[in-house]
């Protein structure tokens, strides 16, 4: 019962993030061009919709330009004095985790100026609300059906189930458990030979 519910809500975590994961799309900025001095990013970014948990890949040579994001003032004026965030290493992946407008520009001197600069408006999550509303429908209905009757037997043959046997049995238990084991045969025999023991006793004290 426990572990029914546990690999149901197991299943429902798997499709919520198999789900997220392949919404999320990886996009290479430039495409072919990559991050050059040469690209045109504003016509690149014009048909796309960037939505949160997407990624954007700059393909360049490591160290001969950077990827910094900026505020959009600092996009504005080419200045990245005051970067968020840099890198240079040749292919820098950035995943977009928050709705609104990133601002990215290259620090080398004059490339942002001579179009290395891109600016992605990300959407408010939408398909965010949809996911989480069929997972909490399905979670409760297994998690209650299980805690009620899991709840119930556990304590009910603890209690009376330890206390009784053990007063009226403590003779016949050995017995008893070599019977449910298998050896019933062994048993039988057992108590016969007993039984027949006792007879001799009885008629060996009677003569
Ligand atoms: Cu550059």
């Amino acid at each position: 019962m426990a572990s029914g519910g546990a690999s149901l809500a197991l299943a429902a975590l798997l499709l919520v993030s198999c789900a997220s994961a392949a919404a999320a799309t990886k996009y290479t900025v430039g495409d072919t061009t990559g991050w050059t001095t040469s690209g045109d990013y504003a016509t690149w970014a014009s048909d796309k919709k960037f939505k949160i948990g997407d990624s954007l890949v700059f393909n360049y040579a490591g160290g001969a330009h950077t990827v910094d994001e900026v505020s959009a003032a600092d996009y504005a004026a080419c200045s990245s004095s005051k970067a968020l965030s840099s890198d240079s290493a040749g292919t820098t992946t950035v995943t977009l985790k928050t709705a609104g407008k990133h601002y990215f520009i290259c620090g080398v001197a004059g490339h942002c100026s001579s179009g290395m600069k891109l600016v992605v408006d990300v959407a408010a999550a939408k398909a965010a609300t949809p996911s989480p509303a069929p997972a909490p429908a399905v979670a409760p209905a297994p998690d209650a059906a299980d805690t009620t009757p899991d709840a119930t037997p556990a304590t009910t043959p603890k209690g009376s189930g330890g206390a009784t046997p053990k007063t009226p049995v403590t003779v016949l238990s050995p017995p008893g458990k070599k019977s449910t084991s298998g050896a019933t045969g062994l048993s039988a025999t057992a108590w016969a030979s007993l039984g027949l023991a006792g007879l001799v006793a009885v008629h060996l004290g009677a003569f």
